[in-house]
């Protein structure tokens, strides 16, 4: 194979330029086209296109992480029936959404359709995870909205035993039970995964600036297994002088060995995600994002498994994909 990590990606090769077969991949990448109940713009399902697009632009080396395109990575096919649930859902979830959310009795029938394409989703990224671990490879999801990786997460967590901890980076807690009336909600993957993935032993929250006071109170009922690190607590407190790097070491600190990470892109600074769903002021710089990746690997914490999603493209603009896919591969970066 000849492959030169510092030229530009070859026409027909996959993710980031790179030569690799699924077979010679340490990271496997499942694209998840679905943002059924998006509620506030949408288009995350094109988020997986988009940033294998963009992938071709990041440059291999990164200065921290070294060389991460050796651990081999490789990016499934699309899956189109995903990509057309995701349409039949939406199709069904998007007027409800605007009459101001489901109505449980009212629109019984669309919910439990709605409900099932999540079911369908949550249960083709079980399989498709299970089959990653079992051949020793580490899984990443490629969103899709918030709703996609709780298949993922769930497969993680029956592998790792111990107990397995989540970084999760998001604007929004997702603690909403239902929200707008949908089970499988983009804004209740953490409520969903607490309530249903026992094996979650600990959730540390970064970014977090948007959210209701039912679910910081349900946050809090979690006790220990759940610490939410407040955007504004920790922007105050580096405003008064404490490191970034600290803060970040102190929420790793909390994490058990065995570490998921969900990156929801709308923690970052908006200026980095502009068209995602639910974008907020605040966040983390990308700079900030680098360093906690790189503080969590420092702290030799293995990484099983991650996901990217709410990554949203523009139609002639590639910003959102560009900032996603640059995320993407730090993340592939922090495996061992
Ligand atoms: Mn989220």
């Amino acid at each position: 194979m000849t492959f030169d990590p510092d030229a530009a990606g070859a026409p027909g090769s996959g993710i980031f330029g790179l030569p690799f077969t699924r077979d010679q991949a340490g990271i496997v990448l499942l694209p998840v086209p679905f943002d059924a109940t998006t509620s506030y713009g949408h288009g995350t399902a094109r988020g997986p296109d988009a940033i294998f697009d963009a992938s071709m632009q990041v440059d291999l080396y990164d200065r921290r992480l070294g060389r991460i395109y050796e651990r081999g990575i490789y990016m499934e096919p699309s899956d189109e029936t995903i990509a057309s649930l995701s349409e039949s859902a939406r199709a069904l979830a998007a007027p409800l959404i605007e009459a101001g959310g489901a109505d449980p009795k009212k629109d019984a029938a669309a919910i439990a359709k709605i409900d099932a394409a999540g079911e369908r989703v949550a249960a083709f990224t079980y399989d498709h995870t299970v089959r990653v671990l079992k051949e020793g490879k580490v899984p990443g999801l490629v969103g899709g909205d918030h709703s996609t990786p709780l298949g993922a997460i769930r497969a993680c967590a029956e592998l790792v035993k111990g107990g397995l901890g989540i970084l999760h980076i998001d604007a929004h807690m997702d603690f909403r039970e239902a929200y707008e009336g949908f089970t499988y909600s983009h804004a209740s993957i953490m409520y969903n995964v607490l309530k249903s993935v026992p094996g979650v032993s600990k959730l540390v929250q970064i970014g977090i600036r948007d959210f209701g006071e039912g679910e910081m109170d349900f946050g809090i009922e979690q006790g220990s297994r759940v610490h939410t690190c407040y955007d504004d607590q920790w922007a105050e407190q580096m405003l008064r002088g404490t490191a970034f790097e600290d803060l970040c070491k102190d929420a790793i600190a909390r994490l058990p060995q065995d570490v998921y990470i969900s990156f929801d892109i709308d923690g970052l600074d908006p200026a980095l995600c502009p068209r995602t769903g639910t974008p907020v002021p605040g966040g983390l710089s990308f700079h900030e994002a680098s360093l906690l990746l790189w503080t969590l690997k420092q702290s030799g914490r293995r990484v099983v498994g991650f996901d990217l999603v709410e990554v949203c493209p523009g139609a002639d603009d590639e910003w959102d994909a560009n900032v996603g896919a640059r995320i993407l591969y730090k993340l592939c970066g922090t495996v061992t």
